[in-house]
């Protein structure tokens, strides 16, 4: 009898539902389901639709039961830093505020009114960005304050799901990390802080690891998907899965790995056994994401392919269509060298990708990119530049060398990425899984029930189940 595990992987972007076993030690998957995500416009914030994500979560459970493929294990993972605050009934009290819209907009310094930049780096390790947690809930502390008061219960939007589907409120330890609110020293929430900015304490429960038991499926959930079935805690935080999928070859290290979880945004780094909370660090911009095991995601958020998947969009509301495969394929044969910082604010949420891309090129006194191919070469090349620039500051952080890169997720598809990575940052690029964060969620439940011995065995499973592709360096292309 086959033994399934089912993972329901949703980012920024797109969600899919993956059922994974184990054969002579290596991993067999099947996706199952699969469905569109993005935020949308709800009044006057961008949000997610957590009902109509929900419901896609159930359509994907009724799938493995037409198939007849009924997992022992399931879990969910999705995108970062976004929550929702239920009352005592367990309703929500709005609507879950994506981290895109900009209602965080100058929280940064309501908060350093408390605690300063560098204190908070300091205590909590985690890199400034402005939709982080920490600064949504001085938003809503400032601009709905009754939410606050009424609020019985604090869930990221994982823990939420898991809350509908078994009834039990769990606070998985990788996404919570990502709130800037979590001590890299105690592997909690830092409660002095969360105290001293004014927020409930009673909010925040002791943190569960992955591979945690949540418990069972509710009786209407059981009734509705026609199965019952465990649902274990993954690495709920997509970026803390994915990087539990970077491949080790058999016998190798673990340790000094270089990665890009490339998707919606890319995510560069390493795995640290400690946490660098240094000036030096906190001035590179680098985070410490907590990770299976405590091993700290010591990574830099790059804007990454968000800005060429808004491209995409804009031209098809045009009437303009195109797939990333050709975006890709127009863009390699452009000779167009104007650059644009990914990093910058410009590119968080703005009307128009394409105009801004053009905007920053004009404000810089580069070539305006006109045609998608132009539009799309500075974004594929600026990311490439951007990789290389984060790698000498990582190796000067570190004082390691990274010889290869590992790049995993959806956004290892791109093949023009993918060279142009290794030409810039002269080393071999390892491109693969795709479907990196769902074999981490899958990775968690089944390291829970003993399918793996432990996360490097893990590793090597991934290591010699899935096809890598190998990306060398050509000389004389920098
Ligand atoms: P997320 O989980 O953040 O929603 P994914 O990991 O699914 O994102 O990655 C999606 C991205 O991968 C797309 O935005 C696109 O840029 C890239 N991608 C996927 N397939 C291809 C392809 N065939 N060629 C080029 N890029 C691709
Ligand atoms: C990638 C990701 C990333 C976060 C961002 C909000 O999907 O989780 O790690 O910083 O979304």
């Amino acid at each position: 009898m086959e033994k399934y595990y089912l993972a329901v992987d949703i980012g920024a972007s797109s969600g899919r539902h993956i059922l994974g076993t184990v054969k002579d030690g290596n991993m067999v998957l099947e996706e199952i389901y699969r469905f569109e995500n993005g935020m949308k416009r709800m009044g006057e914030r961008l949000c997610w639709d957590v009902e109509s994500l929900f419901a896609e979560i159930k359509e994907g459970m009724k799938a493995c039961k037409k198939l007849g493929k009924i997992p022992v294990s399931m879990g969910i993972d999705t995108w970062a830093v976004d929550f929702v605050l239920l009352d005592r009934e367990g309703k929500l009290l709005s609507e879950a505020v994506g981290y895109r819209d900009d209602r965080t907009k100058g929280m940064d310094e309501e908060v350093y009114k408390t605690i300063p930049l560098l204190s908070l780096y300091e205590r909590t390790g985690i890199q400034k960005q402005i939709f982080n947690t920490i600064y949504q809930l001085m938003a809503v502390k400032k601009q709905t304050p009754e939410h606050l008061k009424e609020a019985e219960t604090f869930l990221m939007i994982p823990d939420y799901f898991h809350y509908l589907l078994t009834g039990v409120k769990k606070q998985e330890y990788t996404n919570a990390t990502t709130t800037q609110l979590v001590s890299p020293e105690t592997g909690t929430w830092d409660y002095d802080l969360i105290q001293s900015l004014g927020l409930p304490e009673g909010l925040f429960l002791p943190l569960s690891m992955p591979g945690t038991l949540a418990g069972g499926l509710a009786p209407q959930i059981i009734e509705e998907v026609g199965f019952d079935c465990q649902v274990v805690l993954p690495a709920t935080h997509d970026t803390a899965s994915a990087v539990m999928a970077v491949p080790v070859v058999p016998g190798g290290s673990m340790e000094d790995l270089l990665y890009i979880s490339s998707g919606t945004w890319s995510l560069m780094g390493t795995e640290l056994l400690k946490a660098d909370c240094s000036v030096k660090s906190m001035e590179a911009n680098f985070t410490n994401e907590g990770g299976y095991d405590y091993r700290y995601r010591y990574l830099k958020n790059i804007m990454g392919l968000w800005m060429i998947q808004s491209v995409r969009k804009e031209l098809s509301r045009q009437g303009e269509e195109y797939s990333f495969a050709q975006l890709c394929d127009m863009a390699s044969r452009e000779s167009i060298s104007s650059l644009v910082d990914c990093n910058d604010s410009v590119f968080l949420a703005p009307e128009s990708m394409i105009q801004a891309v053009r905007e920053y090129c004009r404000n810089h006194n580069q070539q305006e990119p006109k045609t998608p191919g132009e539009i799309s070469a500075v974004i594929y090349n600026s990311l490439a530049v951007c990789y290389e620039k984060t790698i000498k500051e990582l190796e000067s952080i570190t004082g390691k060398t990274y010889p290869a890169i590992h790049v995993v997720g959806g956004g290892s598809q791109a093949e023009y990425l993918n060279q142009l990575t290794a030409d810039m940052t002269g080393r071999t690029v390892y491109a693969g899984p795709g479907e990196a964060t769902a074999i981490g969620n899958l990775l968690a439940q089944m390291l829970s029930f003993h399918e793996f011995d432990d996360l490097k065995q893990a590793r090597e499973g991934v290591y010699r189940s899935f096809a890598v592709k190998e990306y060398r360096p050509q000389k004389g292309k920098k």
